[in-house]
């Protein structure tokens, strides 16, 4: 089989340690491995394959020989070096939000719109880790009976925000658990001395921000899953409105979802298509207690979906709970998936 050089960007990262041990876990035709980061992880170690790999400063000269470039460094860094890597002839797998709405930039998510992937000119865009899961729950029920309009509200989680912010709430948490009484007003108010990448205390509390403000009142990650779907979807007469929320839980982001139908379609239909839609997996059992919680998803690949219910305020309405690793599904795995549409092409 065909072997691939493949570069990571952000290596040292949150996203970026997924993206190695999923490259492993999932066996990608792996020829030479460069991982690379800012000069301040220059000579870090990191292991794939049982090898330990150095890491590397990130320039524009990084990409010699590199056929496939996974990047997860921040946007910015994405704007100016995916340019670079094209240049020198790779494929880049862009994780953030630098590229997804470029008209010439694929933005997939391979269980909704693989075919787009071809049309590349270089790089491809993965999109965002709430829209991902999302549409890996709502495409099979759009193209069933057409989806009108999307409700969402989300429950993220810190690791979304990377590294440094998962380390917060560890901090956070700690910092409270040395106090004798932390339960009763105001003794859980952990102060400042704790905060510095939230704008918030997140242990104990949601902050309804995520990303910055845009003129419209509403924050860009919202935004991201407005245009996003459109996008993906190829559909721009589905309307859709967000509410984003960080929450203290740190892997695997939630979603309570509303949507309204063309066409009706029962609870019963639903779990018919859901039951066999690729990536998907039903925790729907009341009854039982059975629903899917972030702590039960975290480290695993699919979309779980449960909670499904009618909207009984609507003619065409239905409810429904949406969970998957952020990390994951939201980030590497979709991207590595990408990859591997890309070298059986
Ligand atoms: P993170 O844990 O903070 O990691 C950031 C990575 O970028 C680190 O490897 C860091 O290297 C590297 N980096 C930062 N500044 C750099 C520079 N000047 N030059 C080279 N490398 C630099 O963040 P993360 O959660 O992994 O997220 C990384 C990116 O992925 C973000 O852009 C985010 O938007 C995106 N992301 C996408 C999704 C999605 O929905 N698809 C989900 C989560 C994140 P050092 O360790 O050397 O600082
Ligand atoms: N601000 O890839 O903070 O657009 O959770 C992903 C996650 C941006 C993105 C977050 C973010 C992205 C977050």
């Amino acid at each position: 089989m065909k072997k691939f050089n493949v570069a990571i960007m952000g290596a040292t990262g949150a996203v970026g340690e997924k993206l190695i041990s999923i490259l492993e876990e999932r066996n990608f035709p792996v020829k030479n491995l460069r991982l690379l980061a800012s000069e301040r992880s220059r000579g870090k170690e990191l292991e794939f394959k049982g090898k330990k790999i150095k890491v590397e400063e990130l320039t524009h000269g990084s990409f010699k020989d590199i056929d496939i470039v996974l990047s997860s460094a921040g946007a910015s860094r994405s704007l100016e070096f995916l340019p670079s890597a094209v240049k020198a002839g790779a494929i880049c797998i862009d994780n953030t939000s630098a590229f997804r709405m470029d008209k010439n930039v694929p933005l997939v998510v391979p269980e909704v719109n693989p075919h787009a992937i071809k049309k590349h000119k270089g790089i491809i865009a993965n999109p965002n880790c709430s829209t991902i899961q999302m549409l890996v729950a709502l495409a099979p029920l759009h193209k069933a009976a057409k989806i009108k309009r999307i409700v969402v509200s989300t429950y993220q989680a810190v690791s979304g925000a990377g590294q440094n912010n998962i380390n917060e709430l560890g901090f956070q948490i700690k910092h409270i658990a040395e106090r004798n009484e932390f339960v009763g007003l105001g003794k859980h108010n952990i102060g400042n001395d704790t905060i510095k990448y939230f704008n918030y205390q997140i242990l104990f509390n949601l902050i309804p921000q995520i990303d910055v403000f845009m003129d419209n009142g509403y924050t860009k990650e919202e935004m991201k899953m407005v245009n996003e779907t459109m996008k993906i979807l190829d559909d721009d007469s589905v309307k859709v409105t967000a509410t984003c929320v960080r929450v203290p839980v740190l892997y695997a982001h939630s979603e309570s979802i509303n949507i309204e139908t063309q066409k009706k379609l029962t609870v019963k239909k639903v779990i018919e298509i859901l039951k066999t839609a690729p990536g998907v997996i039903l925790v729907d059992d009341i009854a039982n207690k059975k629903y899917p919680m972030p702590l039960d998803c975290e480290g695993k690949d699919a979309t779980f979906v449960g909670r499904i219910r009618e909207d009984e305020s609507i003619k065409n309405g239905l409810n429904l709970w949406v969970v998957a690793d952020n990390l994951r599904k939201g980030a590497a795995l979709n991207a590595i998936q990408i990859a591997e549409y890309l070298i059986k092409c």
